[in-house]
């Protein structure tokens, strides 16, 4: 270093009058890189930055939104005191004025509708804690059946999937520190080199030792870019290509016979309809060449290892539970599971969206992934809460039924908390007259989002440089979130918002904590014996070994780094292989000549979800500013769309206004649209109230829409 930048630097140091540093983990993605927030005195002015943290997901990285993620929590537009609305404008009130008007229309609304009118919509970017105690708040503090999440139509199709076909979900079967040795990877639907962006040197690390990609997505995205094949097929024709691949595998005597007869059930039955399957028609469905198809079954094949990443694109389908389940019959027939460097993995979007399909927020479920219906299930965990079995509620309906419940009448008190509803569901004009019909809504954010915006009560809540807990992260590694930095104005941690609210509704005995860490002892207890088992897993614990994976039943129990060695969790041991058609039901929305082309959504790698958060970064959103549709020049020609200009689109259920992006990497029928962008821009107006039938998640990845210029 010169001497003229070294006096620079001690010049600079110099004017730094204090420095803090508080220790946190990134709010977005499921990698929950580890981070330090640097807050340094400047002649009086505090500056701030955001630097990663070793740890053995993330290893020190961040992606730029980690990097300056600090720039939306430390936003002046933060909610700090409780909002009422009055005459259609937000008041500031205080905390005690806010849970007295809350217990007054609960009371009300209980006492004329009954318990079941009350309903909760819960998150996957809040703690285990929080999300496990709102599960309980739904079944104790309000004693309604009505609970769902944001998670449902995240991880919905891969957690039913695994569910089904392994008796078990936990996101990755392996961890990733296997990925760099394994010699096959098919990439399915999933762009993680905008999405966990620090968990791309894990492959490239593997396609350094050698290792083939396979990548399937309808667009060329950065994780294309790394893959040897890239089959670019037609959007929503994904348990086609899975099938595909399966039969060529079986038709080259590529299976594994041993582990299909020692480890499996249902391969004879799956075999039986693939043969009759026509690779050229599936060709012409998929829009995939034979010849790549068989390249791909092939490899995956032949290789001595392999893995599978499904993420939203193949999930998001109104068969996405189909799609998740034919991927893994291939797992399963090659035997590339249970051993090293093969496995699966579903790769987990929200930053807690593992550790909060656990705990008891999905409308059947209960703590450590028990099931609300279960007659065993219910006596153990209502033991644990205290309360008779006969006191908890059955299973309610998904995220998007909710409203509909809303708009049947049933359901007409709704408690949101860290979710933006009216912005992520399906069929968005129908959620939002939903939501306005509701004689009670509360809101809990950080910010004054669009769903916010409709309550009749906001509660401010801390952010994840305040607030304490657990996460666990897309490996299923259970980290703990040291959070010091210090409360703004009267904002509370989502876990205080639950026990502040219980207490105004005469249930406060049930949620008496004075800490997170308290609620994760009682957390602890309440999964032990699940399937998801956190019981062995202590605070302590996770300080001294930087992580543990569940299921973790003992104190003395290591960690569970790879799952199925032995068995798989379905009763018999064996995993259930099963044959989906195609064409799954229910249909899915088809071009004709009203709606000619196919819209597809997704993201991009500046922007987070409803882009809530986001949009509020500077530095974030200068990346892009608006929603766009990228859109082939081919396609854009032949519907009178310029470069850059306005562009109509418009399918059966709405219509909104973007900017066109030409791109020749897009499929000529399909165009793409990202959904961090709300009101006219709301790509979620247009798609449709249709859900899967196994695990009720809407078909966000395939809509029939029209183009047309705005001039
Ligand atoms: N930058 C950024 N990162 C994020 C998020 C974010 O909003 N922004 N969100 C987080 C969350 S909650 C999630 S769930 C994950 C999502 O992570 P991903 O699932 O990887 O993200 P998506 O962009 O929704 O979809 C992935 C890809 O699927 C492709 N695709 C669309 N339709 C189809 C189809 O029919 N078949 C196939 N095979 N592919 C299709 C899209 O072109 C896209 O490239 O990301 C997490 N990380
Ligand atoms: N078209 C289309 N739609 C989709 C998808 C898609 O691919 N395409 N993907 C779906 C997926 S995968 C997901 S995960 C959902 C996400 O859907 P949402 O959950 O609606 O999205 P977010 O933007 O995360 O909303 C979180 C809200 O909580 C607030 N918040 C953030 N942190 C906290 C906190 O700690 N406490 C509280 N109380 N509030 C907080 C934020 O300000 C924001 O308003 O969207 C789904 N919708
Ligand atoms: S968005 Fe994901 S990859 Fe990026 S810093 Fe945050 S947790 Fe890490
Ligand atoms: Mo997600």
């Amino acid at each position: 270093m010169s001497e003229l930048l070294l006096k620079y630097f001690r010049d600079q140091q110099k004017k730094i009058q204090s420095e803090r540093v508080y220790d946190t983990q990134c709010p977005y993605c499921s990698m929950q890189c580890k981070m330090q927030l640097i807050e340094q005195t400047v002649v009086s002015r505090k500056q701030y930055k955001t630097v990663g943290k070793d740890n053995p997901t993330s290893q020190g990285r961040l992606c730029i939104k980690g990097l300056n993620a600090h720039q939306h929590a430390l936003h002046r537009s933060r909610l700090k005191q409780p909002l009422k609305k009055v005459d259609g404008d937000f008041v500031p009130i205080t905390w005690p004025e806010a849970l007295e008007l809350i217990a007054k229309n609960v009371n009300e609304i209980q006492a004329i509708e009954g318990k079941d009118a009350l309903s909760v919509y819960g998150s996957a970017s809040i703690t285990n804690e929080e999300a496990y105690l709102l599960g309980k708040f739904a079944r104790v503090g309000l004693g309604t059946k009505y609970i769902d999440y944001n998670g449902r139509l995240c991880m919905g199709a891969a957690a039913t999937g695994a569910n089904q076909t392994f008796g078990m979900d936990r996101g990755f079967t392996n961890t990733i520190e296997e990925i760099p040795h394994t010699r096959c990877i098919i990439l399915a639907g999933t762009n993680i080199a905008e999405c966990q962006p620090t968990i791309m040197p894990y492959f490239e690390r593997a396609k350094e030792n050698g290792a083939y990609i396979i990548a399937i997505d309808p667009r060329e995205t950065k994780t294309t870019k790394i893959a040897d094949l890239h089959l670019k097929n037609k959007p929503g024709t994904d348990v086609a290509i899975a099938n595909s691949l399966l039969k060529v595998i079986i038709d080259h005597g590529l299976t594994d016979e041993q582990f299909l007869t020692s480890r499996t059930n249902g391969f004879e039955q799956v075999k039986q309809h693939l043969l009759a399957i026509d690779l050229n028609q599936t060709s012409e469905q998929t829009g995939v060449p034979v010849d790549q198809l068989i390249q791909a079954a092939t490899i995956f094949g032949k290789e001595e290892s392999g893995m599978i990443f499904t993420a939203r694109g193949i999930e998001q389908q109104l068969d996405g539970t189909a799609a998740v389940r034919s991927f893994l019959n291939i797992l399963l027939a090659t035997g590339k599971i249970g051993v090293p460097n093969s496995g699966y993995g579903a790769v987990t979007g929200q930053g807690n969206g593992q550790g909060a399909r656990e705990h008891g927020q999905k409308a059947d479920q209960l703590p450590g992934y028990r099931s609300i219906e279960n007659t065993e299930h219910r006596a153990y965990i209502a033991n644990v809460w205290g309360i008779p079995e006969n006191e908890l509620p059955r299973k309610g309906v998904s995220a998007y039924e909710m409203f509909e419940k809303i708009d049947q009448g049933d359901i007409t008190g709704m408690f949101i908390m860290c979710s933006n509803p009216v912005v992520s569901n399906p069929n968005a004009n129908f959620v939002k007259k939903a939501l306005e019909k509701l004689k009670f809504l509360v809101v809990a954010d950080m910010f004054l989002s669009d769903t916010a915006k409709l309550a009749d009560l906001v509660l401010p809540a801390t952010s994840y440089l305040e607030d304490e807990g657990t996460m666990t992260n897309v490996e299923g590694r259970v980290m703990l979130r040291e959070a010091t930095f210090p409360v703004q104005g009267e904002a509370k941690h989502d876990w205080q918002i639950i026990c502040e609210i219980a207490k105004a509704i005469g249930r406060g005995k049930y949620f008496s904590y004075q800490s997170a860490e308290e609620i994760f002892e009682e957390l602890r207890i309440a999964s032990k014996g699940g399937i998801a088992d956190y019981h062995g897993i202590t605070y302590d614990r996770l300080r001294h070994e930087q992580g543990v994976l569940w299921p973790c039943p003992t104190p003395e129990h290591p960690s569970t780094k790879r799952l199925f060695e032995y068995s798989f969790a379905h009763p018999d041991g064996k995993a259930k292989m099963v044959f989906f058609a195609n064409e799954s039901s229910p249909p899915k929305p088809r071009p004709d000549s009203d709606y000619p082309l196919i819209l597809t959504t997704g993201r991009v790698m500046s922007h987070y979800l409803t882009g809530e958060q986001t949009r509020k970064s500077h530095s974030l959103a200068a990346q892009n500013v608006e929603a766009f549709m990228e859109i082939h020049p081919d396609t854009a020609t032949r519907y009178n769309l310029k470069e850059q200009a306005l562009v109509k689109i418009e399918s059966a259920y709405g219509e909104i206004i973007v900017r066109s992006k030409w791109s020749t990497t897009i499929r000529k029928d399909t165009v793409f649209v990202p959904f961090h962008w709300t009101d006219s821009q709301n790509v979620n107006k247009l798609v449709s109230n249709q859900l899967d039938p196994f695990c009720r998640m809407p078909g966000f990845k395939v809509s029939a829409v029209k183009v047309s210029p705005v001039n």
